[in-house]
C-alpha cells in the first residue's frame, strides 16, 4: 500500500470539477485517508514548489495556487502514486492521455486543474507539508 499527495488546484476548485475528480478516485478504487478543502499561504506554497524556484514561471505558480481554495487530499492504495499521476495524464494538457483529468479537462500548462506527489520522497514531504498526522486516517 502507498499513500500519496494530491491536490485538485484552485482552478478546478474554480470551475466546479470538485465532486466530478473525487468520484474518479473513488470509482479508482484509492482510499481518502484525508480530506480539506484550504487556501494555501505563500509560505506553504514556497515550499511546496521548491524545486521550481528559479524557473521563470515561479511568481505565477506561487500566486496562482495560493489565489483561491484548493482541494487537499491523501490517497492510499496499491501504487498510488504512479497511478494517480496516470490518472491526471501529462502536465501539458496537449501531451496528456485522452480520458486523463487533464486532457478531459486543462488546456494549459500553467492551470492544470490537479497536482500529484512524483515520487514516494515527494509524497512523504507534500504529505508532511499539507497535513497534521492526526488529519489522516489510520
Ligand atoms: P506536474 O504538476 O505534472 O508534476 P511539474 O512538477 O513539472 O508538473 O510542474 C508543477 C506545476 O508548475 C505544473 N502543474 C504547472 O502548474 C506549473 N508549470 C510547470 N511547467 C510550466 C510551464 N512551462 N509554464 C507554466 N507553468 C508551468
Amino acid at each position: 500500500m502507498e499513500r500519496t499527495f494530491a491536490m485538485i488546484k484552485p482552478d478546478g476548485v474554480r470551475r466546479g470539477l470538485t465532486a466530478d475528480i473525487l468520484a474518479r478516485i473513488q470509482r479508482k478504487g484509492y482510499r481518502l485517508v484525508g480530506l480539506k478543502q484550504m487556501v494555501i499561504s505563500r509560505e506553504t506554497a514556497e515550499n511546496h514548489y521548491a524545486e521550481h524556484k528559479e524557473r521563470p514561471f515561479f511568481g505565477e505558480l506561487v500566486e496562482f495556487i495560493t489565489g483561491g481554495p484548493v482541494v487537499a487530499m491523501a490517497l492510499e492504495g496499491e501504487n498510488a502514486i504512479l497511478g494517480w499521476r496516470g490518472m491526471m495524464g501529462a502536465t501539458n494538457p496537449a501531451n496528456a492521455a485522452p480520458g486523463s483529468i487533464r486532457a478531459d479537462f486543462a488546456t494549459t500548462t500553467g492551470e492544470n486543474v490537479t497536482h500529484g506527489s512524483d515520487s514516494a520522497e515527494s509524497a512523504e514531504r507534500e504529505l508532511g507539508l499539507f497535513f497534521k498526522a492526526e488529519e489522516l486516517l489510520k
